[in-house]
């Protein structure tokens, strides 16, 4: 049945990613990289945009970087950062995150950021809720992590 033996690379693909190992509840590694606890803040009904925040540790000895961001959750994820300019914040867009080999990318609030643009349900951005988002590498690949949501931010996040 050579169709089958087709497509049981794919499937055994689409089984690996699924089953990435969690180093500790709320963590996931695709090679050398790992996503510390991806969170997003609750918002109240009806808020038309949403964030998400996780710190990329690479432990490897090469650079990697984040290159996309895709949710259903959304129409369209987009990569922030905050940016100083005439002396206020603002928000603008990157096609990359550079993710430095032995150490990380932070993203946390005022500063580098996911932006949920066209959220499909709201009601899944309420405390203990999660829904799920793909990371894409240049280099480790596709990884898919549940984000959790939550009422006050991790007061770990980033420094474990
Ligand atoms: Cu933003």
């Amino acid at each position: 049945m050579p169709s089958l033996w087709r497509a049981l690379p794919l499937l055994c693909g689409l089984v690996s990613s699924f089953l990435a190992p969690l180093t500790q509840a709320g963590d996931y590694q695709a090679g050398t990289l790992q996503v510390v606890m991806p969170w997003s803040q609750q918002l109240p009904p009806n808020a038309p945009t949403a964030a998400v925040y996780f710190t990329l540790r690479n432990q490897g000895s090469a650079d990697d970087r984040l290159v996309g961001v895709e949710t259903p959750m959304a129409t369209e994820a987009q990569m922030h950062q905050h940016v100083g300019a005439d002396g206020m914040m603002k928000m603008q867009q990157v096609d990359s995150v550079i993710v430095p080999a032995s150490g990380q990318a932070r993203f946390a609030p005022m500063g580098n950021h996911v932006m949920l643009l066209g959220l499909q349900s709201r009601s899944h951005l309420v405390e203990g809720d999660s829904f799920p988002l793909t990371l894409r590498f240049q280099h480790a690949g596709d990884l898919q992590v549940q984000v959790q949501v939550l009422a006050t931010p991790p007061s770990d996040n980033g420094s474990r």
